[in-house]
């Protein structure tokens, strides 16, 4: 077997090391370490290009196994081309090369564009003077605010802490050197600051063929706080980060992360730490996802989804 390239490498424990996070930050750095991977590649022909690049591409994508966007995005990278969906077989090393690498720059123009979209479109979905209240970071729930602020509607916002690993601090920094007051919680705080709230905004790691969202851990408490409180609860999110095979029942793997992220196991002997990174929100707990078709009712993201991108082939299979 190929060892893998060392900046596929250095990716790949950026990405589990979480000094890449956020769904679309690990899909750009994943398109760009294949890049690097097709650029460099020593292969001498089409075909053994692809196995190298298909090698690298699982590499990338076990990095963390909750993360549809970077799987579609890799795999639309190398299935247009060699495969039978969509696309001629390359005849030479060389457009081969050249396909992955238009594929890859294909990906980051439309990854910008919807970005875009998504911040318009959510924008427009916060009131003049709300306050909103979110979790976590994600760049694109970031966008919707810097968005809204740049507008003049005078938001401001609250940012959980997001333990174990304080994302949410990040976000804090970000939001509060756009200009946008910014209080940060506990994440058992939710409930307690709930009446100051107007509306909740959270990213997304995945949406399932039934609306579910996958987030990080916290965000379904934080949908049910707000359902029961009657906020709406939204969740940002390009439709790359639908994940194809939950329509085949496959439930979306929930990844486990180390322990000593938590506490150190040799402080408290005998004693069980858990550590998953996501949770699951059901469909009833969301008003709608800003996507950048627009704002959709969960059950409405499947159908835009498979039209917008090869989900699903002639046969109905991917
Ligand atoms: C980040 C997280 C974010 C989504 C969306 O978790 O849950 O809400 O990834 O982010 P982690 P974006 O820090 O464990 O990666 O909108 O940037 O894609």
């Amino acid at each position: 077997m190929l060892p893998l390239k060392r900046d596929v490498k250095r990716t790949i424990s950026k990405i589990k090391s979480l000094r890449i996070q956020g769904a679309r930050n690990v899909a750009k750095a994943a398109m760009q370490a294949l890049g690097g991977a097709a650029r460099s590649s020593n292969a001498k022909t089409p075909e053994a290009l692809l196995r190298e690049l298909t090698l690298t591409a699982n590499a990338l994508a076990a990095s963390r196994p909750t993360e549809p966007m970077m799987r579609n995005a890799l795999e639309e990278a190398l299935r247009r081309f060699f495969a039978e969906v969509g696309g001629r077989k390359p005849r030479t090393l060389e457009e081969a090369r050249r396909a992955v690498l238009d594929e890859i720059s294909s990906f980051e123009k439309k990854a910008a564009h919807s970005h875009a979209l998504i911040a318009e479109f959510g924008a427009k979905e916060i009131p003049q003077g709300a306050t909103v209240l979110t979790h976590c970071h994600s760049s694109t729930v970031t966008a919707i605010l810097r968005r809204a602020h740049r507008q003049g509607k005078k938001i401001k916002v609250i940012c959980t802490e997001t333990r174990p690993l304080y994302q949410g601090r990040i976000t804090a920094r970000e939001l509060s050197s756009a200009g946008i007051p910014t209080t940060l919680i506990v994440d058992s705080a939710i409930k307690s600051v709930m009446h100051d709230v107007d509306l909740v905004l959270v990213g997304a790691d995945a949406i399932t063929s039934s609306g579910e969202l996958v987030n990080k851990i916290g965000t379904a408490t934080l949908a049910f706080v707000a359902y029961e409180e009657e906020l709406n609860f939204y969740s940002a999110a390009e439709l790359f980060k639908f994940d194809p095979l939950t329509l085949w029942g496959k439930i979306e793997p929930i990844e486990q992360r180390d322990a000593r992220e938590v506490a150190d196991p040799r402080s408290l002997p005998g004693v069980r730490i858990l550590n998953p990174a996501f949770d699951l929100t059901p469909a009833k707990h969301i008003t709608a996802y800003i996507t950048e078709h627009g704002v959709v009712a969960p059950q409405s993201v499947y159908a835009l989804a498979s039209n917008y991108f090869e989900l699903v082939d002639k046969n109905g299979k991917r």
